[in-house]
């Protein structure tokens, strides 16, 4: 008896010696998981599956807690909280990037992607994975690319199916030059503002307008404050879920390896759930008393036309490789 209770606890302790051994290297973590739509918005959604799937591969050791609404701040005050290492994580448009890497404007330019599909193969591919890559040595990690998606314009004024329609809209963008280049040369007054002070400005009057994917018009609420929804699918818009490289650096290889397969699962679920919510919210916000108009594609066109100067302006900025780089890659994908 006395020979089997030794021999039972060597078992047990050789056991749980080579379990260790072969155990993950996880310590217990909090991670501040920043964005800024609602809860219940195709992005509050993604980080809560984000969160779920990391608890899932680290034992609940690893913890990310979402914070939505910017409550943790705007896109741009978030990006600085992660490079000085405040925050861990967050989730916002690559448009907002463009004062850390520039290049990160080359998405923004109209009308370059026809689907999703394309949209997807770039950005999951060589290209968008080099992009974000140079985010490195500005103190961010890159993980993957969430939709936002193609973006339409609201207003309170009248209804918008032409260009000339846009003449005088105060218009709120992103702070982004793309952007402003773009409504600008459509005849609107763009007006750069940060999400967060968005539904406010638009309640208040400050601005007549803005333009977003209806996913959001929808989880924004903003058919509350706006009449009119053109769908023009301007530009396909990307979120970015990045990390502070600061805090990133100091994680276990094992951990990188968890966050890194949690963003990916996060990924296809917000792609998916995306995608399901924009094909009913155009019906959504009709019930609510939306008035929508689809331009037409020879209106798009006289757009696509017009729009010619902002594409040179970014190019001439610098940013000509980076635009060659991604046309030969969306060339690639259309073969
Ligand atoms: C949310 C923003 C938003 C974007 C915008 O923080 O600013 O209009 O489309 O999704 O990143």
């Amino acid at each position: 008896m006395k020979f089997f209770d030794k021999s039972l606890l060597a078992m047990l302790a050789l056991v749980s010696v080579s379990a260790v051994s072969h155990a993950a290297d996880f310590k217990p973590r909090l991670i501040r998981f920043g964005y800024g739509l609602a809860e219940d918005s195709n992005q509050g959604r993604a980080v809560k599956d984000f969160s779920d799937e990391l608890a899932k591969r680290t034992g609940g050791k690893m913890k990310a807690k979402g914070f939505g609404n910017a409550s943790l701040g705007s896109d741009i005050q978030m990006q600085n909280a992660l490079i000085g290492g405040a925050q861990e994580m967050m989730v916002g448009s690559t448009a907002t990037l463009v004062g850390i890497v520039k290049d990160f404007g080359v998405y923004d330019l109209p009308f370059l992607f026809n689907n999703e599909k394309e949209a997807d193969a770039v950005l999951d591919g060589p290209f968008g994975q080099k992009l974000a890559a140079r985010l490195q040595e500005k103190g961010l990690v890159g993980l993957v690319y969430w939709e936002n998606g193609f973006r339409n314009l609201t207003n309170t004024k009248h209804p918008i199916a032409k260009m000339e329609d846009m003449k005088g809209i105060k218009l709120r963008v992103m702070q982004n030059p793309v952007y402003i280049d773009m409504f600008n040369s459509f005849g609107a007054n763009a007006v750069p503002l940060p999400f967060s002070e968005l539904f406010t400005a638009l309640e208040t009057g400050t601005v007549d307008g803005q333009e977003n994917p209806v996913n959001t018009i929808e989880s924004s609420k903003f058919y509350e404050v706006q009449k009119f929804l053109s769908i023009t699918k301007h530009v396909y818009s990307p979120w970015i879920v990045m990390a502070s490289k600061k805090w990133w650096d100091g994680l276990s290889a094992d951990e990188k390896k968890a966050i890194q397969e949690a963003a990916v699962a996060s990924r296809d679920f917000e792609r998916k759930d995306s995608r399901a919510g924009a094909a009913k919210a155009v019906d959504f916000l009709k019930q609510k008393g939306m008035t929508v108009t689809v331009v037409s594609d020879s209106e798009i066109n006289r757009m696509r036309e017009k729009v010619k100067p902002a594409f040179d302006k970014f190019a001439a900025d610098g940013g000509a490789p980076v635009v060659k780089d991604l046309q030969a890659e969306i060339a690639k994908i259309r073969k």
